[in-house]
C-alpha cells in the first residue's frame, strides 16, 4: 500500500535557488514570513539576529516540559557534536552548510510490511508535529533543555507494520563527503549508525525531531530529520536520517565500533555507571554561569519514572 519507490532525486539545483522558500514540508506546516517574527519565548542573548529558518506549526505537548530554563537558541545551534564536519563543537555552525537537506528521503526496508523509499513529505503528512521540551545528555557531561518540534518514533514505526521479526531498529545517516566533509577523515566508520531495540523505539518519549525552538532544524542540529531518545546519551541521537531498517538482530552503532569498552548500545544516563575515563555523575548545563556549580545526573536522565520497566531485570552495569 506504501510501497512508492520514488527515486531520490539528487538536486541539481544550484545553492542560490535553495532558499527557505525551497519547501520540502507540506506547505501548511510553515508560517510564512517566518524570519521577519518576533522571538516570542525565546531565551536569546541581547544582539543575537534570528536565524532564517521557517517556522513550525506544532502543538505543545504539556506532558513534557522541564523544570528549567530552555537552553539558549545560540547555545543549542553554535555547541554540537555532528563529526561529518568536524570534531570540534563549534565545527558544525561554521560547516555544516555543504549539507544540502531538500530534496531528502529515507529509506525503509527490513522487517516490515511496508518498505520503499519515501520522501520527507510523505514521512510527515500523516504526523501532527508538537513540541516537546526534553532534557538532553551527552556523554562528555554537558547538558542542555531543548525544545524540540517533532513527532514520536512509534507513530511511524506503526505506520510500516513491523512483522513479528522485527527486534529491533536501525538507524543511518546520509553518507557523502561532498557534503559531509568529516566523512574525509577517519575519526569514525561512516555513515555514523544507531539503534534502539523495538520496545525503546515504541516508547512514547521517543522522538522524530524536524526542528527546535519552534523553526525547521538548523543543519548543525541533525537536519532534515534525527532521532531524539531524552533518557539516553546524546550519542543515541543520530542527525540527518536517510534508512530506517527492522531487524531481527541489534544493528552496529557508531560509537560502539569506535569503542566499545566506552560506549555501549544501551547508553542511559546512568550516575552509577562511569565513563572509563571520567565519572557519569554530574553534568554542567550549557550556558549556565562558569562559576555555577555541576549539577547530579538523574537516572534515566530524569525519565526513569516513564522508561525503567523497559530494563526490569537487565544489570544495567554489563548492558550500559
Ligand atoms: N550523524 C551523527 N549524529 C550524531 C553525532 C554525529 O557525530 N554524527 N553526534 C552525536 C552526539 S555524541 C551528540 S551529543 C548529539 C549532539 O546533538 P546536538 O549537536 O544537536 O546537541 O548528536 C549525536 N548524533
Ligand atoms: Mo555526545
Amino acid at each position: 500500500m506504501f510501497r512508492k519507490r520514488l527515486k531520490t532525486q539528487i538536486s541539481s539545483m544550484p545553492a542560490s535557488a535553495i532558499t527557505p522558500e525551497t519547501i520540502f514540508l507540506d506547505r501548511r506546516r510553515w508560517i510564512a514570513g517566518a524570519a521577519a517574527a518576533g522571538l516570542a519565548g525565546w531565551s536569546a542573548r541581547p544582539g543575537f539576529a534570528a536565524p532564517a529558518l521557517p517556522s513550525l506549526e506544532a502543538v505543545k505537548n504539556a506532558r513534557y516540559t522541564v523544570d528549567a530554563a530552555p537552553t539558549a537558541y545560540e547555545d543549542i545551534t553554535s555547541y554540537n557534536n555532528f563529526y561529518e564536519f568536524g570534531t570540534g563543537k563549534d565545527d558544525p555552525q561554521r560547516n555544516a552548510h555543504s549539507l544540502r537537506t531538500r530534496p531528502w528521503s529515507v529509506t525503509i526496508s527490513g522487517e516490515v510490511e511496508s518498505p520503499g523509499t519515501y520522501t520527507l513529505e510523505d514521512l510527515l503528512k500523516p504526523h501532527p508535529l508538537e513540541e516537546r521540551v526534553y532534557r538532553m545528555r551527552c556523554v562528555e557531561r554537558w547538558s542542555m533543555v531543548i525544545p524540540w518540534v517533532g513527532f514520536p518514533l512509534g507513530d511511524l514505526v506503526r505506520r510500516f507494520r513491523p512483522t513479528s521479526k522485527a527486534k529491533y531498529v536501525a538507524f543511518k545517516t546520509l553518507y557523502d563527503p561532498k557534503q559531509m566533509p568529516g566523512q574525509r577523515a577517519g575519526w569514525l566508520r561512516w555513515p555514523y549508525v544507531e539503534g534502539l531495540r523495538i520496545d525503546e523505539a515504541m516508547h512514547p518519549l521517543a522522538l522524530l525531531a524536524v526542528g527546535l525552538y519552534g523553526r525547521v532544524l538548523p543543519n548543525q542540529d541533525g537536519a532534515p530529520l534525527r532521532l531524539v531518545v531524552p533518557w539516553k546519551y546524546g550519542f543515541k541521537g543520530i542527525k540527518s536520517i536517510v534508512a530506517i531498517r527492522f531487524t531481527e538482530r541489534q544493528p552496529p552503532t557508531a560509537w560502539n565500533m569506535a569503542a566499545p569498552d566506552e560506549y555501549g548500545f544501551y547508553a542511559n544516563v546512568n550516575p552509577a555507571v562511569d565513563h572509563p575515563r571520567w565519572s557519569q555523575a554530574s553534568e554542567r548545563r550549557i550556558g549556565a554561569s562558569l562559576f555555577a556549580a555541576t549539577q547530579p545526573t538523574l537516572p534515566f536522565n530524569g525519565y526513569a519514572d516513564d522508561v525503567a520497566a523497559l530494563y526490569r531485570g537487565m544489570d544495567l552495569r554489563r548492558w550500559f
